[in-house]
């Protein structure tokens, strides 16, 4: 909710602040006051903008400099009266607004120009010079206690000047925007722009209004809203609908014509607060997330995801061009992904990233870093677009993966490949080849480019999963938590490199052989003759004794794209953890998960009838 508005009245004694407080709450002008009314507070059911709203009074003659400054520094607006009739008082809101500048909270200011019974004349002709030197000066506006002219008026323009403030939006001496309300309106174009052909047509400034005012625009309303532009400027309205010139003239006009509780209220829906920044809470909603749980997207998010997608693949080849992707991220305050991504995901033969690779990339950020996941939902206005009360709702928190242990079942969707081995062992070549990349087109990657991820899907008995591979430092003193954290182990030794398996079976018997994770030894660069490693035992044995399943030969130096059938295995053994290597090795395990999955899926289908059956 909003905060509470409180606006203090300050000025040269006997100017009538007391008057006009009282005369606010009796509507009617009393013959004699207090030095000093009483704090009073609206409720906020009775004030125009409904928000409580305290109104303080000020008298030199009860209160100390002290008590000013600490009423000042309380205060959301400030009202500086002075008496039409009485220039000394007009001085002194000179000094005044010196004297505010002062202070490092600058608040809206009103200049109350009291007493106008009094007066044939208006002081607005003195007054104006000095509202154009302070650009804290929201509005000014002449009034009368005795006659109760413009009473509720000033206090209602005293709560909007804090609900809605023109400060941030407008700049008066330049009759503009300010850049960054321009900014955060050209964002808000953007976003509701749901073609992405730079005009809103009728569907989507319908679709805006009801985000943001909760009724759509009368047919009528809609044409005359366009004939406005059309009017004022020759590129406002295109193809009948308005273009974000026409946009960002239409607000300056709701500005200029006092109406900025409209443009404010646009700003918010899209999760702006009062500095025209994204707000915390719009940005990170509230997310609980128990140990041992992992983050997902869900169904509505990945079809948010895609549409986000199809309108900025222009000319429609499934992947995104760098200026495809920086037109994008144009809503974005920043370039989410450098260019390691490109080696994280599939790419097409340009090197750019796919629709595939779009979305393993969102997966990718969804399970490694789900808060900056909310964040970017919400620079893409996905809450409000998709229509959920949060970024959150696009998240599924899996189940503890201790359960899915103990029910021998899962429905998550991503599965982590860590992948071990020693430096030039081939882990690089590994998770590359999993995008589709053999060793030639390897050799041209940057080392900057380089990235230790690698995500792509798989199918496993028809059913679309995501395998994470993560190639793990090769450095025994470095390794985190997170290293060792996975749902399957890869261990890369070179079979041409007699040194390389011991590396593999130092990390198996020092952190995985009591550990529940499954674990296969990868024979890399299996194009090169294989020599004898200076092991112990041969890779072979190794296994054998360790319960694991022989070393899978692999190569990524292949002339077309590398074979996929380990990824598949390996995402098949994150799956299925409890299934006895020796399982795994035996063909009937294959057959007999798939007929296990193909049984699941018809009694769910059947029980599914049941339930639907009409008693
Ligand atoms: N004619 C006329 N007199 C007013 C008006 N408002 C206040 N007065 C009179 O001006 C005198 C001062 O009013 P106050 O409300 O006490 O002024 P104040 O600003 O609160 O003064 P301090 O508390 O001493 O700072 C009183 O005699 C009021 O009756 C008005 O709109 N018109
Ligand atoms: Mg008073």
């Amino acid at each position: 909710m909003r905060k509470d508005v409180r606006i203090l009245l300050v000025g040269e004694p006997k100017v009538g602040k007391t008057s006009l407080i009282m005369s606010l709450v009796s509507e009617e002008f009393p013959d004699v006051v207090p030095y000093r009314a009483e704090e009073i507070t609206i409720p906020a059911d009775v004030t125009p903008e409904r928000v409580p709203t305290h109104i303080v009074d000020y008298s030199d003659a009860e209160q100390t400099d002290e008590q000013l400054f600490q009423e000042i520094s309380k205060a959301n607006v400030i009202c500086i009266v002075y008496a039409v009739n009485n220039k000394k008082s007009i001085e002194k809101v000179s000094c005044l607004l010196l004297c505010l500048c002062f202070f490092p909270s600058r608040v809206p200011l009103i200049l109350v120009g009291n007493k106008s019974d009094l007066v044939e004349h208006s002081s607005m002709e003195t007054i104006l010079p000095i509202m154009n030197q302070y650009s804290e000066i929201e509005t000014c506006v002449e009034c009368s206690a005795k006659n109760l002219k413009n009473i509720s008026e000033l206090f209602y323009y005293a709560q909007k000047a804090v609900l809605h403030p023109t400060g941030p939006l407008y700049c008066p001496e330049k009759k503009a925007m300010k850049s960054l309300c321009v900014k955060a309106l050209t964002r808000i174009f953007k976003v509701s722009d749901l073609d992405n052909d730079g005009i809103l047509n009728d569907n989507e400034l319908n679709f805006f209004q009801r985000t943001c005012f909760n009724t759509p625009l009368e047919p009528q309303a809609l044409e005359d809203v366009k004939n406005v532009v059309r009017k004022n400027l020759t590129d406002g309205v295109c193809d009948n609908g308005l273009s974000l010139k026409g946009f960002l003239f239409l607000h300056t006009l709701f500005i200029q014509r006092g109406r900025h509780e409209t443009t404010w209220t646009v700003l918010r829906r899209f999760g702006y607060d009062d500095d025209l920044e994204l707000n915390q809470d719009y940005l990170f909603p509230p997310l609980k997330i128990p140990p041992d749980c992992t983050t997902e997207l869900n169904h509505n998010a990945y079809l948010f995801l895609q549409s986000v997608f199809d309108k900025h693949d222009k000319d429609r080849d499934c992947a995104l061009s760098p200026e495809e992707l920086a037109d994008l991220f144009d809503v974005f305050p920043y370039m989410p992904w450098g260019p390691d991504v490109n080696n994280t995901v599939c790419t097409n033969e340009q090197g750019w990233i796919t629709y595939q690779g779009y979305l393993s990339q969102w997966t990718l950020t969804t399970y490694l870093d789900v808060q900056r996941c909310l964040e970017y939902l919400g620079y893409l206005g996905y809450s409000i677009i998709a229509e959920q009360e949060s970024h959150a709702a696009g998240i599924t928190v899996t189940r503890a993966k201790k359960i899915d242990l103990q029910k021998k079942q899962t429905q998550r969707s991503v599965f982590r490949c860590n992948v071990f081995g020693d430096i030039g062992s081939g882990k690089s070549g590994f998770l590359q080849a999993f995008l589709g990349s053999n060793l030639m087109r390897q050799k041209t990657v940057k080392e900057e480019h380089k990235s230790y991820y690698a995500i792509s899907t798989t199918y496993v008995y028809g059913q679309e999963k995501y395998l994470l591979l993560h190639e793990v430092f090769p450095d025994f003193d470095y390794l985190s938590d997170a290293d060792l954290a996975c749902d399957i182990v890869c261990l890369v030794y070179d079979v041409s490199n007699p040194y390389s398996f011991e590396y593999c079976a130092k990390v198996f018997k020092q952190y995985f052989m009591d550990s529940k994770t499954p674990c296969m030894m990868i024979a890399a660069k299996s194009d090169l003759p294989e020599v004898k490693q200076m092991y112990g035992c041969s890779p072979l044995e190794f296994c054998r004794k360790h319960k694991m399943p022989p070393p899978q030969s692999f190569t990524c130096n292949t002339a077309a794209a590398p074979s996929r059938d380990i990824y598949t295995k390996l995402t098949t053994m994150a799956m299925y953890p409890h299934v006895s290597q020796a399982d795994l090795k035996s063909s009937t395990f294959w057959l007999r998960a798939s007929v296990g999955a193909t049984v699941f899926a018809v009694l769910g289908f059947a029980m599914y009838r049941v339930l639907l059956k009409p008693r």
